[in-house]
């Protein structure tokens, strides 16, 4: 049973993760492509890998499909970032790429990411239909159309190529790299051994800012921990960090297209916090006005800023694809995840931890501040709000047990506070009276369920952080 979660399809390498899971999937992809879709700018394919254990080669196990199904490969020469294959994608006008890639799970899973043609994360309407065609082919083997990697790189089915240029390029023109190395800011960059290597750190190398890059070597094991850049993950960047002066620390996960900011006295601060600094920086110093988005566990901070910009607000469930869609059909200025996903305008469909950590350090450089400072007197302006969240590994039935009682008897109150609204968007949010609210949904990377909390004082997010605990845990 292949099925594409929240960001494509994962499994345990050696369990599902199959060099025949690949092939499937991959056919499942040509078959949408040819069937459904009918219509594509070009016979063009992006292929893309991350650096987890065989990624390279799972990837020629898919160039090797699309070759074979008459689609012309581009097959990236080293392990590449997701945004920038969706660079890739719309610069060639390809019909779509994929990319090989568990993002931040733990080193034991793999996974295929697939943007069509408009260069975001594909939607559920698309990945439905790939996962009938998977089915199909699992019923007809012979539906695997397969040619031989050297023999289609020599036909010239299959070409080899660096996605590096045009990628740097945007980059380039959104960030202001200038006002980075006025400022004197040293950039320590934690890549963690994923596939940001070769891309922050040159980037910031090129750029001539003084820079130290870690984690740069492969390490399929990621030091024993999930590539995932939270507070959790990032001893080594905040003690370098800590150890040295005029230094700020970013950080990117396994296929670069979530962030982690150290800032510069070394503590790491929340992605919900630069989603709203960042809302106010663009629109102070680029004038853009239009629509800033937000997915539905992520932080009200930015809806605050927002309003005070007078700037529209869009909510969507969880998982970048609808905050692609929303780029691709109206103004956006910046939409983001909780989870350190965000896209700014001028840029790609699809969430970019590299071009996140440079415009924090840009913000840093230009106002002279620390990212804490310009939180602090954002917040004077429009409240406070503290967020947490906390992941449950549950029992099927205690899962069916939460499911259950929301469906049929939600709460309507939850540690004294009124239920005033309730958003079914993707799993439940509990709006209170004040503003603050609770969530809770089940993850579709990982086998847990995640419960979200925002509160506007440390009180009540304790408050309501032991009523979901206790909550959840009576369902065990
Ligand atoms: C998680 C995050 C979501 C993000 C998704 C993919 O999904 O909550 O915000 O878009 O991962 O991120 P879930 O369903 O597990 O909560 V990535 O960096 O793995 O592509
Ligand atoms: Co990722």
């Amino acid at each position: 049973m292949i099925s594409f979660g929240t960001s494509g399809w994962r499994a345990v390498i050696a369990d599902e993760f199959t060099i025949h899971n690949v092939r499937r999937v991959a056919q499942a992809v040509a078959d949408y492509l040819f069937s459904e879709q009918k219509t594509f700018p070009s016979k063009e394919i992006i292929i893309g890998y991350d650096t987890r254990f065989m990624s390279e080669d799972f990837g020629k196990v898919a160039a090797e499909i699309f070759a074979a199904n008459g689609f012309f490969v581009s097959y990236s020469n080293d392990a590449v970032p997701t945004p920038t294959i969706a660079c890739e994608i719309i610069r060639r006008k390809a019909a779509g790429g994929i990319n090989i890639t568990a993002s931040h799970n733990p080193p034991q899973y793999n996974g295929i990411k697939f943007s069509p043609s408009w260069g975001g994360p594909a939607l559920p309407e698309t990945t439905r239909l790939i996962e009938e065609n998977c089915r199909a082919i699992e019923n007809n083997p012979n539906a695997i159309k397969i040619v031989a990697f050297d023999d289609a790189v020599k036909a010239k089915k299959i070409t080899v190529r660096s996605f590096k240029k045009t990628y740097f390029t945007r980059i380039e023109q959104l960030i202001d790299f200038d006002a980075i190395r006025r400022s004197k800011l040293h950039i320590t960059a934690d890549v963690m051994h994923g596939a940001a290597r070769g891309y922050l750190d040159e980037l910031l190398e090129n750029n001539r800012i003084p820079h130290i890059a870690i984690n740069t070597n492969r390490d399929c094991l990621f030091d024993g921990h999930r590539p995932e850049p939270n507070g959790e993950h990032l001893a080594r960047l905040v003690s370098m960090v800590k150890s040295h002066t005029r230094t700020f620390g970013v950080a990117t996960d396994g296929d670069a297209d979530r962030f982690g900011i150290i800032d510069i006295d070394g503590t790491y601060i929340a992605p919900n916090d630069i989603l709203a600094v960042l809302l106010d920086h663009l629109v102070r110093t680029r004038k853009w006005n239009g629509v800033a988005a937000r997915s539905v566990m992520t932080s009200s901070f930015i809806d605050a800023v927002a309003q005070y910009h007078g700037v529209a607000m869009r909510e969507t469930p969880v998982g970048f694809k609808y905050i692609g869609d929303i780029l691709i059909k109206e103004p956006l200025i910046i939409g983001g995840e909780e989870s350190a996903g965000l896209t700014i305008r001028g840029h790609v469909p699809e969430k970019d931890g590299i071009l996140a950590g440079l415009l924090v350090a840009e913000m840093v450089a230009m106002s002279k501040k620390s990212v804490r400072a310009i939180i602090n007197e954002l917040s004077k302006k429009v409240g406070t709000f503290l967020t947490a969240r906390m992941n449950y590994r549950l029992s099927d039935d205690a899962v069916r047990g939460i499911k259950t009682m929301f469906a049929n008897n939600p709460p309507k109150t939850i540690a004294g506070n009124h239920v005033a609204k309730l958003v079914t968007l993707d799993g439940y949010k509990c709006v209170f009276d004040s503003g603050e609210w609770v969530g809770i949904r089940l993850s579709g990377t990982e086998p847990v369920v995640r419960c979200y909390i925002e509160a506007h004082s440390k009180k009540a997010l304790t408050v309501l952080q032991h009523a979901m605990q206790t909550m959840i845990q009576t369902q065990k």
